[in-house]
């Protein structure tokens, strides 16, 4: 095993769990903010490997939770393509259970650890850029929460408590500002100040929601484009980064997969000008997701998803932001000013979402509108 550079003991990890073949070799994999991913291939190629993951237990507190909550899930998602004569095995994650019967482990430096079966052949797209692969999106979430809409949401626990809570998030913005704890504020007053100016109107879904206007189902909640796996084709294979699927609102995954997708640049981009939107994109999305949702969408959930393409660039924004404040404890960054710059891309893609909010609502309401032939869509305000 070549894992000189590596600063764990991946062969006693490994030993743990119930992998086939024995010779492997190791390397860093994917491009996620929260865990430390790792191909593991073996040596002789007979087997298409494995990917093992530290569980990121600053961010996840209560990891056995974590991991009930993904067993439910991937059984329930196996079982039901496997009636849809789907392939379970390509299409939901496939976990390797330790030798223990649970399905992850705690190694001697107090590091959690699990594995999966790597999907050979799929990629993940940081930045997208063809219509087809949008449109895949959209019926990779929307069949997501289509699939699980029968699952009760009360079996799950909430693993990050008030993950997309943004009275919380704005909450804990505040706490950020006042204890200015490594002095950075001062140079972040015009970011505050925005982020600030627009604290009511982002209180649209909360408000909605706890007037019971809004089911709580199982949501993914981290629908970044590149937690979806596409085939070598660009079809959607698997939804992958389970680790946030828990109750929360349908708004929450269309928001968070349009502020991946519409972007024509990359999340942290330096250069302002190049955070433009791709609305043919967001068309595509869109399409895609309802096509997935419409047997079970409330005209109120129709009429939050714009809500929530508002919502989650600027619950990110505020995010990333107290993250810079606080020292940068929570998100892995590259460089010093990382979060701040994650911050500044976020929030202008938040003023361009703003600017033509009318003009994505409208292809929304058109979408929905061709599935159903309807045009008494509630408009949003
Ligand atoms: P994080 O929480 O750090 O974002 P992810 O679970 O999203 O971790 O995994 C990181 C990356 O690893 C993904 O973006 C994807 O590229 C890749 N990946 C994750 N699971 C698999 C898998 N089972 N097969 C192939 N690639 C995977
Ligand atoms: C994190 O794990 P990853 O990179 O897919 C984060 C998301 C953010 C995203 C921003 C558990 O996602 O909520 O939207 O970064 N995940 C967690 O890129 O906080
Ligand atoms: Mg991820």
């Amino acid at each position: 095993m070549n894992n000189n550079a590596m600063p764990y003991n991946f062969n006693d990890i490994i030993a743990h769990f119930n992998t086939e073949g024995e010779d492997f070799e190791i390397s860093n994999f994917g491009s996620g903010h929260i865990n430390d991913t790792f191909l593991v291939k073996s040596k002789t190629g007979e087997h298409p490997g494995y990917l093992l993951q530290k569980i990121n237990s600053f961010v996840f507190k209560d990891i056995d939770g974590l991991m009930n909550n993904m067993l439910y899930v991937v059984n329930h998602l196996k079982q039901k393509v496997s009636k849809a004569g789907g392939n379970p095995d390509k299409e939901v994650l496939t976990l390797i259970p330790a030798k223990s019967g649970k399905y992850y482990i705690k190694d001697d430096q107090g590091n959690y650890w699990r594995m999966t079966c790597f999907l050979n052949d799929t990629i993940s797209y940081d930045l997208v850029t063809t219509r087809q692969q949008a449109e895949q999106g959209g019926v990779a979430f929307g069949k997501f929460q289509y699939l699980l809409s029968d699952l009760d949401p009360k079996l799950l626990i909430d693993t990050i408590p008030d993950f997309l809570n943004i009275e919380k998030r704005q909450k804990d913005f505040k706490q950020a500002i006042q204890d200015d704890k490594l002095g950075r504020l001062a140079s972040v007053k015009t970011e505050v100040d925005f982020l600030k100016s627009w604290e009511v109107p982002m209180n649209e879904i909360p408000k909605l929601g706890k007037a019971g206007l809004l089911p709580v189902r199982i949501t993914h909640n981290d629908t970044k484009f590149n937690n979806i796996l596409l085939d070598q084709q660009n079809n959607i294979q698997c939804v992958i980064d389970l680790d946030t699927v828990m109750p929360g609102y349908v708004a929450f995954d269309f928001g968070d997969a349009i502020r991946s997708i519409i972007n024509t640049t990359v999340e942290d981009e330096a250069d302002l000008n190049k955070v433009q939107l791709n609305v043919p994109l967001f068309e595509e999305f869109t399409k895609g997701y309802l096509s997935q949702t419409n047997s079970f969408l409330t005209d109120y959930e129709l009429m939050s998803l714009m809500m929530g393409v508002l919502l989650l660039p600027y619950m990110q924004s505020i995010r990333f932001l107290t993250d810079y404040l606080e020292g940068d404890v929570y998100y892995k960054t590259y460089f010093e000013g990382h979060n701040l710059q994650r911050t500044r891309a976020q929030m202008q893609l938040f003023k361009m979402l703003e600017l033509n909010r009318a003009q994505l609502d409208n292809i929304v309401q058109t979408e929905w509108a061709k599935l159903y032939n309807k045009f008494d869509v509630p408009s949003i305000k």
